[in-house]
């Protein structure tokens, strides 16, 4: 008897484990979640009907209502409910693989829209106001999953055993930089056979000569920083490839303020002219149809959103990501990061009058002056007639 109830006891310990802070997440993210998913998907909706109406945009529609169905299921099942709790765990996993493709479809369906009716800069605004909203809910989305996942799922992380979920208590900045660096390297490499040297400065005002450290994602920081390294590496091979003198370095100098942990990449690839920087940033602008590599395209760096959304994430968490660049010289790339992690809380669009406001005015006269727009000849302009 008393074995009996030994191992009836224990299996419904293995089942449910000491889960207080399980049944907590579980109950914040069942309600968090589905207001998460509406919020996007009443923006989506306020999308110009040409858009709208492409398939790709319906499809990534389509996921974000099945997923917001599914979650609405767990509205009224108890979390003392093992079951319930690992049904959802199992879900908040399909429903991230559901959304893998999210970022390339969107892309498909902003390529469909110019195909068909060509650049337009209010729908350009349009498009960049909507998906900076639009991928910052997804990352905060898909941040909130992650962690519900790796705290209460069993894949616990045995390489990081300090790690908290996605978050790193402790993340080493200069090694993530050297990280994303190498990576940056082996495919600039694989494509150019060479790449530029890394060279690392760090300047720790709060504790000189102490290794930087933030609490941070590092998996955020790295998708940002190997998406500089490849930018900076491409400008570099480029402009040096056939240049007696080799590749000048990358230099990466990360600093520690009392209010700003700054990591600035710096090449000297040539720079870029101030009149494109914002295009680099600009979701329409830089849409293009994967290069072929039939062609002898690189598909280094350049394409895609990967600098767009790099912001996004340095954003994220009161952060930002700035280009500084001299035609003729180089460029500097600077992530800002909060020094510290009570000023890093997440920053997410607010669905309300002043958003619909982006949405619904339309384009208005430009209140500068346009040198390519002012007549040139004052006799022939049509204006003269009515003085
Ligand atoms: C360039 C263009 C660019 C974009 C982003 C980061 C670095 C660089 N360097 O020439």
């Amino acid at each position: 008897m008393l074995l009996i109830m030994f191992l009836g006891s224990q299996s419904s310990f293995l089942q449910c484990r000491d889960n207080a802070c399980e049944k907590t997440s579980y109950m914040f993210l069942r309600k968090e979640l589905p207001v998460r998913l509406a919020n996007t998907m009443r923006e989506v909706n306020l999308l110009p009907d040409k858009l709208l109406s492409q398939p790709s945009v319906r499809l990534v529609q389509k996921w974000y209502m099945q997923s917001f169905v599914e979650l609405l299921d767990y509205e009224n099942r108890k979390p003392e409910n093992c079951q319930a709790l690992n049904d959802f765990l199992e879900l908040l996993i399909e429903i991230r693989n559901r959304h893998n493709d999210v970022v390339p479809t969107m892309a498909q369906g902003v390529i469909e829209y110019k195909e068909k009716f060509g650049f337009d800069p209010f729908i350009s605004s349009n498009i960049q106001y909507f998906l900076d909203r639009f991928y910052t809910n997804r990352i905060s989305f898909r941040m909130l999953i992650n962690q519900h996942t790796l705290l209460f799922g069993d894949d616990t992380n045995p390489a990081h055993p300090k790690h908290i979920g996605s978050i790193d208590p402790t993340c080493n900045v200069a090694e993530v930089v050297s990280d994303a660096y190498d990576t940056a390297k082996m495919l600039c490499e694989k494509y150019y056979l060479a790449a530029p040297e890394l060279k690392i400065e760090e300047f720790n005002m709060k504790a000189p000569k102490k290794p930087i450290q933030a609490v941070y994602v590092p998996s955020h920081l790295f998708h940002m920083l190997f998406e500089l390294f490849k930018n900076s590496m491409r400008a570099t091979v480029e402009l040096h490839e056939n240049s007696a003198e080799g590749l000048p370095p990358v230099k990466a100098k990360v600093t520690l303020g009392k209010e700003d942990l700054s990591i600035k990449i710096s090449d000297r690839g040539g720079g870029v002219p101030l009149r494109k920087i914002d295009r680099l940033f600009n979701y329409m602008y830089s849409t293009a149809p994967t290069p072929s590599l039939e062609q002898g395209a690189v598909p280094l760096a350049g394409f895609g959103y990967g600098l767009p959304i790099s912001r996004l994430y340095a954003r994220y968490f009161q952060g930002d990501l700035k280009l500084y660049s001299m035609e003729g010289v180089g460029t500097d790339a600077v992530i800002y990061l909060k020094a510290l992690s009570s000023e890093s809380f997440e920053r997410l669009p607010v669905f309300n009058k002043s958003a619909l406001r982006h949405y619904k005015t339309s384009p208005e006269a430009d209140d500068w002056s346009n040198p390519s727009k002012e007549p040139r000849d004052a006799s022939k302009s049509k204006y003269k007639a009515n003085r």
